[in-house]
C-alpha cells in the first residue's frame, strides 16, 4: 500500500504541475473532480499497510444534499486509491431513525466498514452496535452518534471555534448597532449543529454582544423548501430582525434565495456554514457578505482512509494512534475517539473564486 500511496501522490502532483498523466487516467480523473487535497510525500512516506479490497459503505445524512455529494467524492477518491470497494446509500430525508435500515443492510452485506454523518446521535446507535458486533468498522463523519455508536469521529473543525465564528462573523456584518438575531438550522436533533449552537449561544453571553439578541432558534430540516419558509417565517415575526445564522449549507442556501427576491436583501445580515459553489451569486450580488465551511471532500477523504485504517488492522481507534491518511498526510487519533481535519475557511467577495466545491 505505501507504493500505491506514492502512485496516487505522484499522479496528483503531475495533475498539479499540468502535465497530462499517463497510466492510470480513471485515478486521475477522479483526484482532479473531487478537490482532493495536494499531494505530499509525507502522506505518501507514513503510516502502516492497507489491506486490499476493503468494502467501504458510505451512508451520508442525506443522499441527495450537494454537500454530500462533494465529501463522499472525497471518501470515493480515497477508497479508489487504496484499492477498496466503495458503496453510497442513505436516505432523502433527514428523519432521526432514517439511515437505521441501510445500516441493517449494510451489516447483512458484510461490508468492512460504515462511515456515517448521522442524523440523530441516538436513533442509529443500536443498529451501529450490531454492525460492530457483526466485526464491522464504524467511523462517523460530519455529525456524530454517542460514542458506544462507532470507532472514531472524523471532525470536520474544532466546534468550539467554529460556533463562535459564525456569531463573530455576524457581529462584525452587522456593527455595533447590534439587534435582532436568529438562527436557522437543519433539524432539532442535529449534532453538529447542536453542538455549533451551543458555543453560539456561549459567545452571545460575552459583554461585547450585549446589544444582540437571539430572538429565535428555527429549523429547516435541512430541507429546501421548508428552510426558505421558515426564513419567511422569521422575518415576518421579526421585522426589526437584523441577521441570520444558518449552520447548514441546506439552510443558508434557502435563506439567501429568500432574502435574494425580497426587501430585506442586504439589509438583512446572512452568514453560517456554506459551500462557495452554492452561494457565489450571493456574494457577488450582495446578499451575503461572507460564511465559512472546511473542504467537504477532504473530510470524506480522511474519513475512508480512518475507515480502511480500521478495517486493516493498522488502528484500533485509541488516543495517539496515527495512520496515514493519502495525501492528506500522518493523522493522529485524539481524545474521545475524534480526528480533526483542520481549520475552516471563511469565504468572501475576495476569495470565493478561488474555490470550486
Ligand atoms: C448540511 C448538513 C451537514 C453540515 C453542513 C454544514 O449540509 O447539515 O451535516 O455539516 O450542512
Amino acid at each position: 500500500m505505501i507504493v500505491r500511496n506514492k502512485a496516487f501522490a505522484a499522479l496528483a502532483l503531475t495533475s498539479l504541475l499540468g502535465i497530462a498523466a499517463c497510466g492510470d487516467t480513471k485515478e486521475s480523473t477522479e483526484n482532479e473532480a473531487a478537490s482532493t487535497p495536494a499531494a505530499t510525500t509525507e502522506g505518501a512516506a507514513a503510516g502502516g499497510e492497507m489491506k486490499e479490497g476493503l468494502k467501504i459503505a458510505f451512508l451520508p445524512k442525506q443522499i441527495n444534499n450537494p454537500y454530500f455529494t462533494i465529501s463522499d467524492k472525497g471518501g470515493e477518491d480515497a477508497v479508489t486509491a487504496f484499492k477498496g470497494e466503495f458503496k453510497r446509500v442513505g436516505p432523502s430525508d433527514t428523519a432521526a431513525s432514517s439511515q437505521v435500515s441501510y445500516i441493517n443492510t449494510l451489516t447483512t452485506q458484510k461490508q468492512d466498514a460504515i462511515v456515517i454523518s448521522a442524523n440523530d446521535a441516538n436513533a442509529v446507535v443500536p443498529a451501529l452496535q450490531k454492525a460492530k458486533a457483526a466485526g464491522i468498522k464504524v467511523v462517523t463523519y460530519d455529525s456524530d452518534t454517542a460514542p458506544e455508536g462507532r470507532d472514531l469521529f472524523i471532525n470536520q473543525a474544532a466546534a468550539e471555534d467554529l460556533g463562535r465564528s459564525q456569531v463573530q462573523l455576524l457581529a462584525k456584518q452587522i456593527g455595533q448597532e447590534g439587534g435582532e438575531i436568529a438562527i436557522l438550522s437543519a433539524t432539532p436533533n442535529a449534532t453538529n449543529q447542536n453542538t455549533w449552537i451551543g458555543f453560539m449561544e456561549d459567545e452571545l453571553k460575552k459583554p461585547e454582544y450585549s446589544k444582540f439578541k437571539l430572538v429565535k432558534t428555527a429549523y429547516g430540516n435541512d430541507d429546501d423548501q421548508k428552510s426558505f419558509e421558515e426564513t419567511q417565517g422569521l422575518l415576518q415575526a421579526y421585522p426589526d430582525l437584523k441577521g441570520i445564522i444558518s449552520p447548514t449549507t441546506v439552510g443558508i442556501a434557502a435563506a439567501a434565495r429568500y432574502l435574494q427576491g425580497s426587501d430585506s436583501k442586504g439589509k438583512v445580515k446572512l452568514t453560517g456554514l456554506g459551500t462557495p459553489n452554492q452561494l457565489r451569486d450571493f456574494v457577488k450580488d450582495g446578499t451575503i457578505e461572507g460564511f465559512e465551511l472546511w473542504d467537504p471532500g477532504k473530510l470524506g477523504y480522511l474519513a475512508a482512509y480512518a475507515a480502511g485504517a480500521l478495517a486493516s488492522g493498522t488502528i484500533t481507534g485509541a488516543e495517539g494512534e496515527k495512520f496515514t491518511a493519502g495525501d492528506l498526510g500522518e493523522r493522529e487519533v485524539g481524545a474521545k475517539g475524534e480526528v480533526l481535519l483542520g481549520p475552516p475557511t471563511v469565504f468572501d467577495e475576495a476569495n470565493i473564486d478561488d474555490f470550486d466545491f
